[in-house]
């Protein structure tokens, strides 16, 4: 008997690992039943507690989001863990490595965890990272991690739209915590300094400090600092005493919900733009066009906005 979209859906809102697994492939390669499944999920999302995770390659992202999960774990927590894998498509050795990391879980049905590849989607990388977080919230979890490699400005922005952001920093990065300023830093909410164990983390500390005591706040409150050995499991209980602590702060001053409106704003335009220009791919370009129109521009007899404009001009609107 075949799965109906309602059925999917009903399956999903129950928390069906199979029926979670089916609708996040759908919605992540904006299959043709993607829209309707959403529509149906979306009301029921948007009560999880969203941490994203970032940092440079090989700081232990994988492993704190692994020793944060058994503690919600004990705490009675549902968790979802989406990991946004550079190392794309499907395959990458750091999936697999997570996957093994990740197995004490495997066998837990109150744990959903799910690699998504970071190219190949329609609407981008963060467009499609919110659709697989609206299954996930509308399945009932009540904590998801989303781990990104804070490299590409796709990854930080994802990161950036969750309810908290927890940026994770090693001793020894040296001048890579000056490269990794311009992006990452600005979004976190929590920092981690993990391999505590290593030489180097006073430095590591006294650099953010110093960082942060420039940056102005809105509240006068700075992130926290939270030393981690994650291979360790230590200070992860005061990590999730951190993110919590940010959490009930920015609901106090109304800081979540302001994020958690641009945010969805943002899901609206991305989605909006993307609809868009399947409309005019569809109904108002001819075929062959916009090879057409890269040569005229290539010849510069056409300009790109009069270009646009023209094709505007066709759709009456
Ligand atoms: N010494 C030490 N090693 C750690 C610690 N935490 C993680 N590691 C090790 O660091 C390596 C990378 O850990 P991952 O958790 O895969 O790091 P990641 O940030 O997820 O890596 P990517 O996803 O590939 O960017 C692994 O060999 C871990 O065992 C720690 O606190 N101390
Ligand atoms: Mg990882």
């Amino acid at each position: 008997m075949p799965v109906t979209q309602e059925t999917l859906a009903a399956n999903v809102l129950r928390g069906d690992v199979r029926a979670i697994a089916r609708a996040i492939t759908l919605v992540e390669n904006d299959a043709p039943e993607a829209p309707a499944l959403l529509s149906a999920l979306f009301p029921q999302a948007g009560r999880a507690l969203v941490i994203g995770v970032t940092g440079p390659p090989g700081a232990g992202k994988s492993t704190l989001v692994d020793r944060m999960t058994a503690h919600l774990r004990k705490a009675g927590k549902t968790v979802g863990i989406v990991a946004v894998d550079p190392t794309s498509p499907y395959t990458g050795g750091a999936i697999l490595g997570d996957r093994i990391r990740m197995q004490a879980h495997a066998t837990d049905d109150g744990v959903f965890i799910r690699s998504m590849a970071t190219r190949g989607h329609l609407g981008g990388l963060a467009a499609a990272t919110g659709r697989v977080l609206t299954v996930l919230q509308a399945a009932g979890k009540d904590v998801i991690l989303v781990e990104t490699v804070g490299v590409g400005q796709d990854e930080v922005e994802i990161v950036g739209a969750a309810d908290v952001s927890v940026v994770v920093l090693v001793p020894g990065l040296g001048d890579e915590v000056q490269a990794l300023k311009a992006g990452i830093m600005e979004i976190a909410d929590v920092f981690v300094v993990n391999k505590a164990d290593r030489e180097g983390v006073d430095r590591v500390v006294a650099e953010i400090e110093s960082m942060l005591s420039l940056a102005a706040t809105e509240d006068g409150e700075r992130p926290r600092i939270v030393q981690t050995v994650a291979a360790e499991d230590q200070g992860i209980g005061a990590l999730l005493s951190a993110v919590d602590a940010f959490q009930e702060r920015a609901q106090r001053t109304g800081l979540a919900a302001r994020k958690r409106r641009a945010h969805l704003r943002r899901e609206f335009e991305d989605t909006l733009r993307e609809r868009l220009m399947r409309v005019v791919r569809q109904r108002v370009l001819e075929p062959g066009e916009v090879e057409r129109t890269a040569e005229r521009l290539e010849a510069r007899t056409l300009d790109p906005f009069a270009a646009a404009d023209a094709v505007i001009e066709r759709m009456k609107i």
